[in-house]
């Protein structure tokens, strides 16, 4: 009864104020590590490839954000941010190991609450029954690329088809047929791709066959060599990434199931074993000849990672192609059913992601290339188009934006900020002036210490605490590829003594001393010793 009154509360003040009619519908896109840098209208190094022709096409309609940053650079960690407008600490899901409570608050139940239709496809990675939803299909855990199966209210389901067409296509058939009309609607479509281990599409098998994609200018760094924190990682395209799992070499003749055995990191056969005849065949096609023009080769050294580069930087871009494909084809449904006017269309990622960039790949680290995200917003009407914003914003924004859109009230303990003044192209004098960041996931897989750090406008300052007390210290603006650790410089002393002033507020601000709670024996015990 309570309930009723206060969604019949809802109706009537939204009546009263004449938004009812105009609240507009929210299509959230995102997908799995899409670095902004892999995305056309970010004009990064990666530009020339024209890699995504729909997404830019958004921006052109829309706002970019060219200093959006995730909390805590990691998939589930990042969505649960998202779901709940509360930094890691608050939400309970600190780390992938960790299991979202969907009973907390979160913005898709808030906006049922406010007379919103609501539905979730695809990568959800929070794992337990999603709530908050009137209609929802996700994978389980990470996903296949392949023929997935999906988890449903009516139970798991195999379906046939790669990854990001099902995930579009569910959407598609939602916004045509699914949703209650009457209702404004927010619709997630999450994507897969362009996730470990990069398989794309058949039809995109041979997109940039016959092109060269540029290197990035720290493709061979050694940073980590010397006595930074990063001496613990296990990202690099020369040393940790594998030709037949992460690249496929060979992959076609040896995936017979026995080779698998004993590997920890199975995704790749798992999607090969679940692939059809002729899903396998168009595979064997395009890459047997490859793979005989690289043994060929004998290549080692830089050569070696020059050519691993190319593989990866390819397949990482077809995912990118899909996934792209599916922002056009959303935006042409949102057209054929007439609702694109009145409907806001996002597009965003969990994380940034290392295309090559020093001598990477993976994310989790608080640099630039992986604390990045990208975020374009097109709000018909509202946002000017091409429009670009420099201000400092966070997927800890996302869900009160989403609130803010909808005319619902946001809860005060929510901890990020409406994006909508910025959407409307205001200047709040009084917008964030630095941004938080706490990562936890250590040891695990990549090897990333865990950290926190608080980057302002111009330098960023991050802090390793698990073996004894490590310090960075960026110049952004002198040092973009944050190659100097000027932490022990004197002629920084004071610009570091007024950020670290920052990071004590901004952790107090958030109420952040998991570093300190949160130390089970379990994992003191089973963390590597440093290296001396
Ligand atoms: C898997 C990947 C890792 C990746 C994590 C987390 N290995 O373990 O490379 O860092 O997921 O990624 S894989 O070969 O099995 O794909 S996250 O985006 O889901 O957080
Ligand atoms: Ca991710």
């Amino acid at each position: 009864m309570k309930r009723f009154l206060a969604s019949l509360l809802v109706t009537f003040s939204l009546l009263g104020s004449g938004m009812a009619a105009e609240r507009p519908n929210i299509v959230f896109i995102f997908s799995d590590d899409h670095a902004p840098h892999a995305i056309g209208a970010y004009d990064g190094w990666l530009k020339s490839v024209d890699p995504t022709p729909n997404i830019d096409k958004l921006a052109a309609q829309g706002m970019l954000f060219q200093n959006s940053f995730c909390t805590n650079s990691i998939c589930g960690p990042s969505r649960a941010v998202i779901m709940t407008g509360k930094h890691s600490h608050k939400n309970g899901f600190m780390n992938n190991g960790n299991s979202f409570d969907w009973n907390q608050q979160t913005f898709p139940k808030l906006l049922q609450k406010a007379g919103y239709t609501t539905a979730l496809y695809g990568k959800s990675h929070l794992k337990g029954t999603p709530q908050g939803f009137d209609d929802w299909k996700v994978l389980p855990g990470q996903g296949l690329y392949y023929n997935p199966d999906m988890i449903t209210p009516e139970g798991q389901m195999r379906i046939e088809g790669h990854c990001t067409d099902i995930v579009t296509d569910l959407a598609v058939k939602w916004l045509q047929e699914g949703r209650d009309a009457e209702k404004p609607f927010m619709l997630m479509v999450q994507h897969k791709a362009p996730h470990r281990n990069w398989m794309p599409a058949p039809r995109h098998l041979h997109l940039y066959d016959d092109i060269e994609i540029p290197e990035p200018n720290t493709l061979f760094d050694r940073w980590w060599d010397n006595e930074k924190p990063a001496r613990y990682q296990e990202l690099e395209i020369d040393r940790h990434m594998h030709l037949n799992f992460d690249l496929f070499v060979d992959l076609v003749k040896d995936f017979d199931g026995k080779s698998i055995k004993g590997r920890v990191d199975k995704s790749a056969w798992m999607n090969m074993q679940r692939m059809s005849p002729e899903q396998l065949e168009v595979w064997r096609d395009a890459y047997a000849p490859k793979d005989k023009d690289f043994h060929a080769q004998n290549l080692s050294c830089d050569d070696l990672v020059r050519w691993k580069f190319q593989r990866y930087a390819k397949n990482y871009l077809r995912c990118i192609k899909g996934v792209d494909e599916s922002v056009g084809t959303l935006m042409d449904t949102l057209k054929d059913i007439g609702v694109d006017n009145n409907t806001i269309v996002i597009y965003s990622s969990d994380q940034g992601f290392y295309v090559g960039d020093h001598g990477w790949f993976d994310k989790r680290w608080m640099y630039e290339e992986s604390l990045k995200m990208p975020l374009i917003v097109k709000w018909p009407g509202v946002t000017k188009a091409g429009s670009k914003s420099e201000r400092m914003v966070q997927n800890l924004d996302y869900g009160e934006t989403f609130l803010d859109v909808a005319g619902a009230k946001i809860p005060d303990d929510m901890q990020g900020r409406s994006l909508v003044p910025l959407l409307k192209g205001e200047q709040p004098a009084d917008w964030r002036k630095s941004i938080y960041y706490h990562y936890y996931e250590y040891p695990s897989v990549h090897m990333v210490p865990r950290h926190y750090g608080v980057r302002t406008e111009t330098h960023k300052l991050m802090k390793f605490y698990q073996f004894g007390e490590e310090w960075e210290f960026y110049d952004l603006e002198n040092d973009p590829d944050e190659l100097t650790n000027q932490y022990n410089n004197p002629a920084y002393a004071d610009k570091i003594a007024e950020v670290r002033a920052e990071l004590d507020r901004i952790r107090e601000h958030y109420e952040d001393d998991s570093d300190v709670a949160e130390k089970p024996k379990a994992w003191q015990e089973t963390m590597r010793t440093p290296a001396l």
